[in-house]
């Protein structure tokens, strides 16, 4: 750890607690959660372990926040500019989030400057445009009564109140600001709770965002389990809506929760992503957009592809294509340049990743492993590509979050499209060909909110995300983002 940047090892260092009502407050709770880096399993900082007096604390800070009106009535622009304000300091900090993402999340310093806070950097600044487009509409009604009378109406978008972000750890620092921004944008107060294994840049990005000029109980931050922290929090009374983003099995449990005191939620759930290829597809676009579809964050990503199917035609190529990437991936820590693999996040998902792993000779026709992790304490599994299992193998069914990747022959285009949508989930799906005809019609086909061609897992924050049938309800994403945050008020005047 000697070669971190200085403002890493400060940070690290730190005895971090809960963010409420712009400052470091100490929490209630004597227990604490250990942060281990998982390239080599060892502690790199423990955080607050909140239990539901903490909670209750945070969600009255920011209900007292918007009570107060000082954020939800702020003029638009100036909600903006602070917002505009934030993506400089991440700007300026991108570094010192970029090692900490690799640190306590594992994932390759690379894809933690490049793409995680990059999209920070870009969603942030998408989000706090939006802050000035909220609009109604104006309108003539019909009201017949009292004779003679005339009336306009119009509507109005009200910020929902105090809003709860819960926040999975594949993509810690990138899914907090998809759960905190827009609900900041539309004049909501947020209470964000981190996953209980990532917990360090959210912590960092809300100081960031008071020193930005966000006002204090406007976005606040516990740390500690979902079965404590987390349930508390859903079911808060103050709480207006919940943000989810997280597994299907939990998500399901928030609606419930939700349903009690008709809370608003949103879930962006699990994926069991799949990809056609037709036989007219273009291999050397095909293979490296499948690998990066499919490994990318050693497939901690719920829109990655896990599930490849292939018409006869193109097989055996593809299949002796797909396992030379494979084996010849490096493997190696986050902050290790070269290496293309990482470790898993936890101790528990590489156990349960590896268990997959484990049962898919049992399962399938063939299963090609690559290189091992170079360090037997960090949270390592091979890269894995498991050919032809049967369709009902555990590894087809059920969304692995691991860097393993099926590939399944099947008779032509109708049959990869029943096996492609043979799922619970539908997410995203991916369609490989050259062949217009195919890649207009294709997409229609398939369940799922999001549909690529020829691409995989490339997202922006103008393109709306969610999930169809158990990967999700509602959108994240768009120009309406903010909607789902505020209410809709109709005021009619007679004249
Ligand atoms: P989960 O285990 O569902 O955890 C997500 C968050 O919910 C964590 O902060 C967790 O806290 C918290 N939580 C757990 N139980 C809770 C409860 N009873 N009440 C309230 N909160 C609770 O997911 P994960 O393992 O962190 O993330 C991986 C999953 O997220 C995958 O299924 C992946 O597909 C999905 N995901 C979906 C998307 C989109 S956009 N659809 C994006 C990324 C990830 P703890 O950490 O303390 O358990």
């Amino acid at each position: 750890m000697s070669s971190l940047p200085p403002q890493v090892e400060s940070f690290l260092s730190l005895s971090h607690e809960l963010y409420i009502n712009g400052r470091t407050v100490r929490s209630q709770s004597s227990e604490r959660l250990t942060i281990y880096n998982p390239a080599t399993g060892q502690e790199i900082a423990s955080v607050a372990d909140a239990n539901e007096q903490d909670v209750d604390a945070a969600v009255n800070a920011a209900h007292q926040a918007y009570q107060s009106g000082v954020w939800r009535t702020m003029p638009a622009s100036e909600r903006e500019r602070i917002l505009l304000r934030l993506a400089e300091l991440v700007e300026r900090d991108a570094d010192i989030l970029a090692y900490l993402e690799t640190l306590e999340q594992g994932k390759s310093i690379h894809i933690a400057k490049g793409l995680e806070v990059a999209g920070t950097l870009s969603w942030i600044r998408y989000v706090a445009g939006l802050a000035t487009k909220i609009t109604g509409s104006t309108f003539d009604v019909s009201i017949p009564m009292p004779a003679g009378a005339r009336y306009t109406a119009y509507t109005l978008h009200e910020p929902v109140g105090v809003v709860a972000g819960i926040i999975p750890w594949n993509f810690p620092l990138l899914i907090g600001v998809w759960k905190v921004l827009p609900a900041l944008a539309a004049g909501c107060c947020v209470i964000a709770k981190p996953a209980e294994t990532t917990p360090l840049t959210i912590l960092y990005l809300a100081a960031l965002a008071t020193e930005a000029g966000v006002p204090d109980g406007v976005f606040n931050v516990v740390t500690g389990r979902g079965s404590v922290a987390g349930n508390s929090l859903v079911n808060h009374p103050l709480v207006a809506k919940v943000s989810f983003t997280g597994s299907t099995p939990v998500g399901k449990h928030i609606a419930r929760s939700c349903s009690d005191t008709l809370k608003r939620f949103s879930l962006e759930l699990g994926g069991k992503n799949p990809a056609i290829v037709l036989p007219d597809a273009d291999l050397e676009q095909t293979v490296p957009g499948l690998m990066l579809a499919s490994f990318l964050n050693q497939g901690q990503v719920c829109a990655a592809c896990s599930r490849i199917y292939v018409t006869p035609e193109l097989f055996k190529p593809l299949s002796s294509a797909l396992a030379d990437a494979v084996t010849s991936m490096t493997v190696g820590a986050g902050l290790d340049p070269t290496a293309q693999i990482n470790p898993l996040v936890s101790l528990s998902q590489q156990q349960k990743v590896s268990a997959y792993i484990d049962k898919a000779p049992l399962e399938a026709e063939h299963v090609i492993k690559g290189k091992h992790g170079p360090n037997p304490a960090g949270y390592y599994v091979q890269p894995t590509l498991i050919i032809n299992p049967a369709p009902t193998a555990a590894c087809i069914t059920d969304e692995i979050f691991g860097p393993v990747l099926t590939l399944t022959q099947v008779a032509d285009t109708d049959e990869a499209i029943r096996l492609a949508n043979n799922s619970p989930y539908g997410l995203a799906a991916s369609v490989w060909t050259q062949n217009l005809q195919a890649a207009m019609s294709l997409p229609r086909l398939i369940e799922a909110g999001t549909v690529w061609v020829n691409s995989h897992v490339m997202i922006d924050p103008a393109m709306p995300f969610g999930g169809y049938k158990q990967s999700g309800v509602g959108h994240d994403f768009g120009a309406d983002w903010l909607k789902s945050f505020m209410h809709q008020k109709s005021i009619c005047i007679r004249y």
